[in-house]
C-alpha cells in the first residue's frame, strides 16, 4: 500500500490560544508499524509542512445567538502579526472589562464571534500533494476536538477531489462518540472507535466493512519503535511550540499511556485506560534510535509517568541518563507523588554530566476531595512535602510550572481569587517557575462534558475546545467572567512569574 497520515492545517483562535502543536504520537506509531510491514508511508503535518506554520491567514468566524446551528465565516486582510501587536498593547493598558469590550468571543446579542487563523499549508496544497505522491489511502488524526473542522473538511475534501482514496480517521474526539461523528460525516470509509493500532492496516486496505473499527484499549506491547526517519524533514521547529525552548532537538514520546486516576475533565483516565508500560527491550531500542536520530531532549508525554515509579520512572531516568538525554515532562507529573525518591533521583540527573531534566508540569489538578476549594493551597497544603520537592528540583535547575483551572464547574469566583493568590505565594516563595491558566473545557466522553456540556455556548465552537479559549458558563460565571478570569490571571501574576509564548496567548 502507499498511505499518508495527514495532520490538517490548524485553526486557531487568534486572540485568546497560543498555536502549540508537535508530533502526533498515535500516527507516528501507526505510520512506524506500517513502514515496518513494508508498506509506503508518508506522515505529513500540514501545519508545519512547507513552512506552514509561518502561513496564517485570518477569517472572522461568527456563531447565531441562541445556539442557531450554522457558520458565517469571511477572510479579513490583516497579519496574525498586526492583530497580536493590537491585542498586546490593548492587553497592557486595557482594564480587563475594557480589553473584552473589544476582544471577547461573546457578544451582547449572544452570538459567539471569533477570529480565527488558519495555520498552515492551506487544503488546496495538501490535495495536490496527496495526488502527486499517490496514496491509496489516508488516516486524519482527530484527538482534540478543537481540530474538528479542519479534520472534517480535509477528509471530506479529498473524498470529493480524490474520490478512489480511503479516508480513515481516529483519535480521542472520535472514540468519545463514533456513531455520532459517522452520522454527522457519512463521506467517511472507515473510523476508529479507540486504539487503530491492530486495525490499521486493514482499515487502510479496505478489508473491513464495517464503518466503525473497535480497537480498545491496547498495551505498549502492541507499539512498534517510532520511526524519527517519518518526520526528520516534516517541519517541525527546534525549540518545540508547546514546550519549555531549551533550544535542543527535541521528540513527544510516551514509555507508558493510561492513568489510575479517573480525573472529571480529562480523557485519559476512562476506567478502560489502565496504565500500560512499555518493555525495557522496547524502551532501549527506543531510546537507542533517538540517540542515532540526533533527538537530545525527550518530552515525556506519559499520562502517568511516576505510576509504580521505582520499577518504571527510577530504571528509566537511568536507561536515559546513560545516553545522555536530556528530559522535560509535559504530560504532567503527578503531585501526591512527588516523592522524596523521585526528586532525589531527579536533582542527581543534574549532575553536570550530559543529559538533564530540564521542566517539570506538575499540575495541580481539582480531585474529588477538593472541587470545592481552591486548588493550589488544598493540594500544596495537604502533600507538603511534595511541595518542599518542587523548590528542590528548582534548585537543581529545574524549571517547574503548574496550571491554574479557570471556570471549573465548580469553582466561585472567591475559590478563582484564592487560587490565583496562592499561586502567586508558591511563585514568589520559590516554588514554582509559573502558573499558566487555562480556561477548563468540557471534553466530549469526559465527566465534565455530561455534567456541564449543557452549559457550552455555541454547539458550532469548535475553536473553544482549546484549553485557552472559554467556551462555557457554569453555575457560578458567565462566559465573559471566565474570559475576564483569565485575562485577571495572566495580569495579576505578570510582575512574579516569566510566562512564555508557548504557555499563554497574552505574553
Ligand atoms: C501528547 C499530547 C499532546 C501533545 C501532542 C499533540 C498531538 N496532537 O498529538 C500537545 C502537547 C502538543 C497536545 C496539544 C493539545 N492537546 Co493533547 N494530548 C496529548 C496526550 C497526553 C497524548 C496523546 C498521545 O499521543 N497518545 C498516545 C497514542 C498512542 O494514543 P492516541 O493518541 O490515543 O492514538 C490512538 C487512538 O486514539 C487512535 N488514533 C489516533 N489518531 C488516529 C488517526 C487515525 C487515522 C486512526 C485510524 C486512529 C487514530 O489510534 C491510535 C493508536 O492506537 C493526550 C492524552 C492521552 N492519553 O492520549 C492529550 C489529548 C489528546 N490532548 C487533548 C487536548 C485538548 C489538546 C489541546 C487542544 C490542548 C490545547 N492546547 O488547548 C492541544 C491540541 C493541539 C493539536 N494540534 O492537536 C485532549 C483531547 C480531548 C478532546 N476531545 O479534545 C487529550 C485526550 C487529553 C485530555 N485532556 O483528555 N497534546
Ligand atoms: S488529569 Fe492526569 S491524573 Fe487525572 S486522569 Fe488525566 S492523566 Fe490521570
Amino acid at each position: 500500500m502507499n498511505v499518508a497520515f495527514v495532520s490538517p492545517q490548524r485553526q486557531v483562535d487568534a486572540i485568546h490560544e497560543p498555536p502549540r502543536g508537535g508530533i502526533q504520537i498515535g500516527p507516528a506509531l501507526m505510520a512506524s508499524l506500517l513502514k515496518e510491514r513494508g508498506h509506503e508511508v508518508h506522515y505529513l503535518d500540514e501545519s508545519v509542512r512547507n513552512g506552514g506554520w509561518q502561513r496564517r491567514s485570518l477569517s472572522v468566524r461568527k456563531l447565531q445567538p441562541n445556539n442557531v446551528r450554522g457558520i458565517h465565516e469571511r477572510a479579513i486582510d490583516r497579519t496574525w502579526e498586526d492583530v497580536q501587536t493590537e491585542k498586546m498593547a490593548d492587553f497592557r493598558t486595557l482594564s480587563p472589562d475594557d480589553f473584552l469590550k473589544k476582544w471577547s468571543a461573546f457578544k451582547r446579542d449572544g452570538s459567539v464571534e471569533r477570529i480565527i487563523a488558519r495555520i498552515g499549508v492551506p487544503e488546496e496544497e495538501t490535495i495536490e500533494h496527496l495526488r502527486v505522491l499517490g496514496v491509496e489511502a489516508v488516516g486524519i488524526p482527530l484527538a482534540a476536538s478543537a481540530n474538528y473542522l479542519a479534520a472534517t473538511s480535509l477528509g471530506r475534501r479529498i473524498k470529493r477531489e480524490l474520490p478512489h482514496v480511503r479516508v480513515v480517521m481516529g483519535g480521542q474526539h472520535i472514540t468519545a462518540d463514533p456513531e455520532a461523528f459517522v452520522r454527522d460525516n457519512p463521506w467517511v470509509d472507515h473510523v476508529a472507535a479507540g486504539d487503530a493500532i491492530t486495525t490499521i492496516e486493514a482499515m487502510m486496505s479496505g478489508h473491513l466493512t464495517s464503518k466503525i473499527v473497535k480497537g480498545g484499549f491496547q498495551k505498549m506491547e502492541e507499539y512498534p519503535v517510532m520511526n524519527c526517519d517519518l518526520f526528520a524533514n516534516a517541519g517541525y521547529s527546534t525549540p518545540p511550540t508547546h514546550n519549555y525552548p531549551s533550544g535542543l532537538k527535541s521528540v513527544d514520546w510516551m514509555a507508558s499511556r493510561g492513568c489510575y486516576r479517573d480525573c472529571a475533565f480529562c480523557f485519559a483516565g476512562r476506567k478502560e485506560q489502565a496504565v500500560t508500560q512499555s518493555s525495557w527491550d522496547r524502551i532501549r531500542a527506543q531510546l537507542d534510535h533517538f540517540v542515532a536520530s540526533g533527538i537530545q531532549e525527550l518530552v515525556l508525554q506519559d499520562d502517568a509517568v511516576l505510576f509504580r515509579a521505582r520499577q518504571f520512572f527510577l530504571p528509566l531516568l537511568k536507561e536515559m541518563k546513560s545516553r545522555g538525554l536530556s528530559w522535560s515532562d509535559n504530560g504532567g507529573v503527578e503531585f501526591e507523588s512527588f516523592s522524596d525518591e523521585i526528586v532525589e533521583a531527579i536533582i542527581a540527573y543534574n549532575d553536570g554530566a550530559p543529559g538533564k531534566c530540564i521542566s517539570l508540569y506538575v499540575p495541580f489538578n481539582p480531585r474529588s476531595w477538593n472541587e470545592n476549594m481552591n486548588s493550589a493551597d488544598s493540594m500544596t497544603k495537604r502533600y507538603e512535602n511534595s511541595l518542599e520537592n518542587l523548590r528542590r528540583v528548582r534548585k537543581a535547575g529545574v524549571y517547574v510550572l503548574t496550571s491554574l483551572i479557570v471556570g471549573t464547574p465548580d469553582q466561585t469566583r472567591k475559590m478563582f481569587n484564592e487560587d490565583v493568590a496562592a499561586s502567586r505565594k508558591l511563585i514568589t516563595d520559590g516554588y514554582l517557575d509559573s502558573a499558566l491558566p487555562l480556561s477548563a473545557t468540557m471534553l466530549p466522553g469526559t465527566e465534565w462534558f455530561t455534567r456541564n456540556g449543557k452549559n457550552i455556548v455555541h454547539a458550532d465552537d469548535w475553536a473553544g475546545y482549546n484549553l485557552f479559549s472559554t467556551h462555557h458558563r457554569t453555575d457560578h460565571m458567565a462566559p465573559r467572567e471566565i474570559e475576564k478570569c483569565m485575562i485577571r490571571c495572566v495580569q495579576e501574576l505578570a510582575d512574579v512569574q516569566k510566562i512564555g509564548g508557548w504557555q499563554c496567548a497574552f505574553a
